[in-house]
């Protein structure tokens, strides 16, 4: 018999961020994180599990991935198969709907929409705290792509406590958008999980992030509470550049911030100055996101066209709902 299931997830930008494992097996996080889902970016995945299948075959946007590279799903789906109690390989499909320039990673989505298809091939009617359980073994930030609009990553302790939920907020993330500034970078990548894992075991500053994390979580879910953009701005982008500070510590200390993004900073700078509120964020990479109410968001995007070019900029609204099962 065979069982297939499709799914499509968003992507999601952390606005407190994850930095750092507690356990590197289940991908428990140091500390709780707090994200945005965006309507723009996402993956649609389809798997078909069949016992006459001897290995699983990964196809990403129409080629077939190497099976060396295809390691980490092969990880994943054997968690699947535990959980579903099949011995099955799987055949996945799957097609990423981000903007090839864009630059920006796919895992949280990737493994939200894996999650959620192999959930419904397998008719396993995992619920949504389960779901997000199951993406975080594949990538910690695919915890929070389960859910639309603003979502909380509680850290928990091991893997029955470690997952993510939405974070009530009146549908306030229809009045906000995140506008994308695609840098290009010439310097070797140092990824996510190599950067994190560095620095949670170099740095000098790490311990300081730790302290802290909580009480921007706080903050920032009463400014959500409140619909207070000034106070979201302000502790989302001292959140990031604090984690960023903490790369600064490692040993040996290493950034991910380019000339370009100091360029931006200092445009959403000038952009608050003449009256548009406006804050940054950046991830393990030079570009640089932009939070911004949408009424806001043209004024903001031809400031950034006076140093840009047109293709570098993508503005994305905040999807309200989460992982679906499309087929
Ligand atoms: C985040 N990032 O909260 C942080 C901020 C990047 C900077 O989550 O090792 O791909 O698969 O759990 O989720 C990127 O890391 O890492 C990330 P793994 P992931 O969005």
């Amino acid at each position: 018999m065979v069982n297939s299931g499709k799914a499509r997830a968003h992507t999601n930008i952390a606005l407190i961020k994850y930095w750092g494992k507690a356990d590197e097996t289940y991908i428990i996080p140091m500390n709780n994180s707090l994200s945005v889902t965006l309507d723009r970016f996402y993956t649609e995945t389809k798997v078909t599990f069949d016992e006459s299948y001897d290995k699983d075959t990964l196809i990403l946007n129409g080629e077939v991935v190497a099976e060396n590279e295809a390691v980490k799903i092969s990880k994943f789906m054997d968690i699947v198969r535990e959980l579903g109690g099949t011995s099955a390989h799987a055949y996945i499909e799957s097609e990423n709907y981000v903007p090839t320039a864009a630059g920006l990673a796919s895992s949280a989505s990737a493994y939200a929409a894996l999650a959620a298809a192999c959930d419904k091939a397998l008719n396993l009617g995992l619920t949504g705290k389960a779901l997000s359980r199951l993406a975080r073994r594949g990538s910690g930030s695919a915890s929070r792509s389960i859910y639309g609009g603003f979502v909380e990553w509680e850290k928990g302790h091991d893997d029955a406590t470690s997952y993510s939920f939405p974070v009530e907020a009146d549908n306030w993330e229809n009045d906000l958008a995140m506008i994308f500034v695609v840098i290009n970078n010439k310097s070797k990548k140092v990824s996510s999980r190599a950067g994190m894992s560095l620095t949670r075991d170099t740095s000098r500053f790490y311990q300081y992030w730790l302290d802290h994390v909580d009480e921007d979580i706080t903050a920032v879910k009463h400014a959500i509470n409140q619909k207070d953009f000034k106070q979201l701005g302000e502790v989302i982008e001292a959140n990031g550049l604090r984690m960023h500070a903490t790369n600064l510590g490692a040993q040996p200390p290493f950034t991910y911030m380019v000339d370009d993004s100091y360029l931006v900073m200092d445009i959403v700078h000038q952009c608050r100055e003449a009256g548009y509120p406006c804050y940054f964020t950046m991830d393990a990479g030079p570009n640089v996101k932009i939070l911004v109410e949408k009424k806001n968001q043209q004024a903001v995007i031809d400031a950034l066209y006076k140093s840009f070019d047109e293709a570098q900029i993508i503005a994305s609204d905040i999807i309200s709902t989460g992982v679906e099962i499309i087929e």
